[in-house]
């Protein structure tokens, strides 16, 4: 994860974030598609994590997080453990 380039992070994100995430293309990440992409079902924390990645970068308060809201707080993202955010960016490297 330590050689991922941040622009070229932030690009991938936002590029995921279109095809990927937002599986209801609203242009909002809600806290069920959260949980749909952090983890599997039988994850046990995946609904927790979920909400505590909402919660904080959710900078309005509208429980959906935006593009600028995860750009925002990318590194919320990447840091999470949960997430697998770095071999979710390499899965997507070809974009
Ligand atoms: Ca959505
Ligand atoms: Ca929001």
């Amino acid at each position: 994860m330590c050689i991922l380039n941040k622009n070229k992070t932030l690009k991938t994100i936002y590029i995921v974030f279109l095809r990927v995430w937002d599986t209801n293309k609203d242009g909002f990440m809600d806290e069920h598609e959260v949980k749909e992409w952090i983890a599997p079902p039988e994850f046990d924390h995946a609904e927790a994590e979920a909400r505590h990645l909402v919660f904080e970068a959710d900078s309005d308060a509208d429980e959906k997080l935006t593009k600028a809201e995860i750009l925002d707080k990318y590194d919320l993202f990447v840091g999470s453990q949960a997430t697998d955010f770095g071999e979710a960016l390499a899965r997507h490297d070809e974009f």
